[in-house]
């Protein structure tokens, strides 16, 4: 089954923002159920925005967001301190997001990792930075997932990330994305793949179309899981299809029930 990963609890988010400035509870919760509703099967929780704050906030939003839903939560920082702190908090194996090839971060996730009850996304990023090249995705899943297989960890409880960058940066940027994802698929069987399917489009106008279009590219080179906004019914809707002629809906069961609720009109 698909992973859908909601992104809506980002404090990069200016209304998220605000709501955890004013600690309204009610906003957060109100979302969350949104999200869930519309099938999302993680909640990425990210309390990186306001500086200084983003233990204390992220703390706030867990206990808020396990009130609102049943749902396990993706927690979504780059610093192993704060991972430590939510994980601490919250009582359902949870996704962490995420791990690097990036020296510090590989060497503080590692131990932290080991014995834990989680699922993990692996960014295929080393200390050189943003990958240039198919090569570079795959060759990076592969230390990290040998990596994370010595700790213990089983492939599929690891979600690669190839580290999805603008297409307005570079006209490359998607197909070596959609290469690495079918590399990563067909050379690491077992793994999952995912991503934050919207940066393709930043800097773009009508990113939504953008967005909704290369999931399908994703989805051909095998992609299982994404970072998206599940309350945008039309990518939700591409998604399903997605699925149905990808050949993982027999008897076309989930599109039809999907079609009935009046979740996929053409
Ligand atoms: N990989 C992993 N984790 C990630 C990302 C990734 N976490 C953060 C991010 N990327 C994914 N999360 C979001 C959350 C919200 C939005 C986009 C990505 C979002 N953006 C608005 C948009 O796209 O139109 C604009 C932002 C705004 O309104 O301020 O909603 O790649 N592992």
């Amino acid at each position: 089954m698909f992973t859908v990963i909601g992104e809506r609890i980002n404090t990069t988010l200016e209304k998220v923002k605000e709501a955890v400035e004013k600690r309204d509870a009610d906003y957060i919760t109100n979302d969350v159920k949104k999200q869930t509703a519309c099938g999302a099967t993680y909640i990425d929780v990210n309390a990186g925005a306001r500086i200084g704050c983003e233990a204390d906030d992220m703390k706030w939003l867990l206990d808020v967001i396990q009130g609102a839903t049943d749902l396990p939560l993706c927690l979504d920082s780059p610093d192993p301190k704060i991972l430590e702190i939510a994980y601490g908090r919250i009582d359902q194996a949870p996704m962490i997001n995420s791990i690097s090839l990036e020296t510090d971060r590989l060497n503080a996730m590692l131990p932290f990792l080991k014995g834990k009850d989680c699922k993990v996304i692996a960014l295929c990023m080393d200390d050189s930075g943003l990958p240039k090249h198919s090569d570079d995705i795959v060759n990076c899943a592969k230390t990290i997932v040998e990596k994370l297989e010595q700790i213990g960890m089983k492939r599929e409880d690891i979600f690669v990330d190839p580290l999805i960058q603008p297409i307005s940066v570079d006209a490359n940027n998607g197909a070596m994305a959609v290469e690495a994802v079918k590399t990563i698929m067909q050379d690491l069987k077992g793994v999952h793949t995912t991503g934050g399917l919207s940066n393709i489009s930043y800097g773009l106008p009508q990113r939504k179309i953008i967005n909704r279009c290369f999931l399908l590219m994703m989805m051909a080179g095998g992609l299982d899981s994404a970072i998206l906004d599940p309350m945008d019914n039309k990518i939700m809707a591409v998604l399903k299809t997605g699925e149905l002629i990808a050949g993982n809906d027999s008897f076309c069961m989930n599109f039809l029930k999907s079609v009935r609720a009046g979740e996929i009109r053409s």
